[in-house]
């Protein structure tokens, strides 16, 4: 059982951030996959942040503390049921949710039409996240009427409606200590099934037998999902940017590129490492690998605080544009090919994401038109990349070239920490690695 504790954190602080008001916060829906099959079931990354609660059908209510009340913390869930829980497994149900996961009451899902327009009376605000989901929002809009209908009663409807992803964006960009541990433990993961695929390539083996053994490891080692579809692409494949057939047969002298995570616990973690099917780098393959590598580590420099968003991608693009240049894939000046652009025919995505719950998660980049500073306890993916396709004034002995490496990054107080450090990336630790 996880512990219950960061999560009443987490809603007691949301509830001191809202001042007044209500929040609604509904988990994600079950999708159907095709007639009656499902997706593998997924919760909704807010909802799992304030309560651990990982059953869907359930929503999370919280209201702020008045002159008169206290704060309190409502959970809605499926009730027991014997026969569902022979067919579909164990459910909480309110009573022992509610003790469980730490709130002030818990009702059935069933009661949430009953009970929403009580709760939404006379509250001066409600916090939602409109606009996600037309059914929900649609749902909001007959409570908040129904409480209307009433207004000759004496009761008043809500005069604000807030977006609490607002608040919710920012409490989940920091991610505190217990996040960080989980974080950990994903990259982990991660890291082994990327040792375990450069282990285990051969020349004409397909893509998929390799995303295979990327699964293998992540479920091997108790992680739930990948955090996002695997990336397994030989040779030009990589000049892609997302894809995902993976099923291509692996040719000897290409290079293969995977861009694969894990998720665990409600966290993702989110790596790519590129590496010579046959185990050994060509010395073109080589220059342009290294040239990668060294953006990548000129980014990583640039993770920390008092440094902005913006500092590391501005790092790799200065190392890469000078790459491009010495390899005559782009002329001029450094300064010339950033101002131009020139440098996007071979490097068009920016250097990274946030990283957190979702792989590539919430949080504004820029505040009032700027960059944003880097805090401790950020967490960010730092991932240079080049990609040659072929073209009349690019060296041919350079196409169908591409190459990404892609860690997870910490800020910490001093500087920067990296969560995936041990999946190999020097080129003599991979071609041992594959020996
Ligand atoms: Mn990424």
């Amino acid at each position: 059982m996880t512990q219950i504790q960061p999560f009443i954190v987490r809603r007691q602080l949301l509830a001191t951030r809202m001042q007044s008001g209500i929040a609604i916060i509904p988990t994600a829906p079950e999708r159907l996959r095709n007639r009656d099959a499902h997706y593998p079931y997924r919760f909704d990354s807010y909802f799992y942040y304030l309560t651990g609660f990982r059953e869907p059908e359930a929503v999370l209510v919280i209201i702020a503390e008045t002159d008169k009340t206290p704060a309190k913390h409502i959970l809605f869930c499926r009730e027991k049921n014997q026969e569902r829980e022979i067919w579909d497994g164990y459910r909480y149900g309110p009573e022992a949710a509610r003790e469980m996961f730490g709130f002030d009451a818990a009702y059935p899902i069933s009661k949430l039409d009953e009970l929403l327009p009580q709760l939404l009376a006379d509250q001066p605000a409600i916090h939602v996240a409109l606009g996600l989901d037309p059914a929900w929002d649609q749902r909001i809009v007959g409570w908040l009427n129904r409480v209307r209908e009433q207004t000759r009663t004496g009761v008043t409807v809500p005069g604000k409606i807030q977006d609490c992803r607002v608040l919710l964006d920012e409490m989940r960009l920091i991610k505190s200590t217990d996040e960080l541990q989980i974080m950990q433990r994903a990259a982990d993961i991660s890291v082994q099934a990327h040792q375990r695929a450069m282990q285990t390539t051969r020349p004409g083996m397909r893509e998929y037998e390799i995303e295979a053994e990327l699964l293998y490891t992540f479920y091997r080692h108790g992680a739930q999902a990948p955090a996002y579809t695997s990336i397994v692409a030989g040779g030009a494949n990589a000049c892609v940017l997302h894809y995902v057939e993976n099923d291509a047969e692996l040719k000897a002298d290409d290079l293969l590129l995977i861009d694969a995570g894990c998720e665990l616990d409600g966290y993702a973690s989110d790596i790519t490492r590129t590496f010579p099917v046959n185990g050994k780098f060509t010395a073109v393959q080589r220059d342009v690998y290294q040239l990668v590598l060294a953006a990548q580590a000129a980014a990583i420099t640039q993770v920390k605080p008092t440094n902005t968003w913006n500092d590391p991608h501005q790092a790799a693009l200065r190392v890469l544009a000078q790459g491009f240049i010495d390899l005559g894939l782009c002329q001029g000046s450094v300064d010339a090919v950033l101002e131009s652009g020139d440098y996007k025919r071979f490097y068009m995505h920016r250097t990274g994401h946030w990283l957190g719950m979702d792989v590539h998660d919430v949080g504004e980049y820029k505040q009032k038109g700027e960059w944003r500073l880097l805090q401790p306890g950020m967490a960010l993916t730092v991932e240079p990349g080049c990609y040659i396709r072929p073209a009349d004034n690019v060296p041919e002995y350079l196409w169908n070239i591409g190459i990404r490496i892609e860690d997870d990054v910490i800020v910490t107080q001093t500087g920067h920490e990296l969560l995936t450090a041990a999946a190999p990336k020097m080129v003599a630790e991979i071609e041992e690695l594959m020996q």
